[in-house]
């Protein structure tokens, strides 16, 4: 048995993918190519629970509603989440497939933080922030957190948005159930860095 498994993996055939790789397949599935594994999602982004766990196993990707579970309560951004009834997940922000988020408009802070890479500044400041392949710009309430988003770039830059300004000139703000703050464009005389 213990021969088989290392055989498995030597070959690369893993029967137990750890949580980061569930993590990313769930990422793209639930955000952005749920047709991959021939899911459904309904208008808000939920799956069913069964569905989801019956394709990605048939896909190859060996997931427990035991294991499942454990993914969305320990991911570290918080990044999916299960309706009250434990039947439907849902991706909590970050789609590029069109859903109704269901999401409040809500005041924001005086300030928010905005991490992202140096070699993107200039164009930052003659364009401002666009939220590209996203649905929209993503926002931190915390400089560890936009510290953190912007390395995934390469060398950090923290821009600080007057997000209250901003709101009072009639810009709307939302904040996902992982806590990001979400608009639709920053523009260059709200930044500050
Ligand atoms: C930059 C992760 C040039 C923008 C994180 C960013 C976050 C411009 C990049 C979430 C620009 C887009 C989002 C302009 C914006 N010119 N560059 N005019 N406007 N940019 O990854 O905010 O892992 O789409 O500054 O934790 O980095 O997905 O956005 O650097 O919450 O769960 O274009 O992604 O969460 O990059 O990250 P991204 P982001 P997940």
């Amino acid at each position: 048995m213990e021969l088989f498994s290392k055989f498995q993996r030597f070959k690369g055939m893993n029967t137990k993918p750890s949580h980061t790789r569930i993590s990313k397949f769930l990422s793209l599935v639930l955000r952005h190519r749920p047709e991959k594994i021939g899911l459904k999602l309904d208008p808000q982004g939920w799956a069913e629970v069964n569905s989801l766990i019956e394709k990605l196993n048939a896909h190859g990707l060996m997931v427990t509603r035991k294991i499942l579970e454990e993914v969305v309560a320990t991911n570290p951004k918080k990044r999916f989440a299960l309706n009250d009834d434990q039947t439907k997940i849902r991706a909590n922000q970050g789609h590029s497939i069109q859903i109704d988020h269901g999401f409040k408009p809500i005041e924001p802070p005086e300030i928010l933080y905005h991490g992202t890479a140096q070699r993107f500044l200039e164009s930052i400041l003659a364009t401002g922030i666009q939220k590209r392949n996203r649905h929209h710009v993503h926002l931190s309430a915390d400089l560890d957190t936009a510290t953190n988003v912007g390395q995934r770039h390469g060398k950090v830059v923290i821009l600080h948005v007057r997000a209250l300004e901003m709101h009072k000139a009639g810009a709307e703000f939302y904040l996902s159930e992982n806590g990001v703050w979400l608009t639709d464009e920053v523009k260059v005389e709200y930044i500050d860095y």
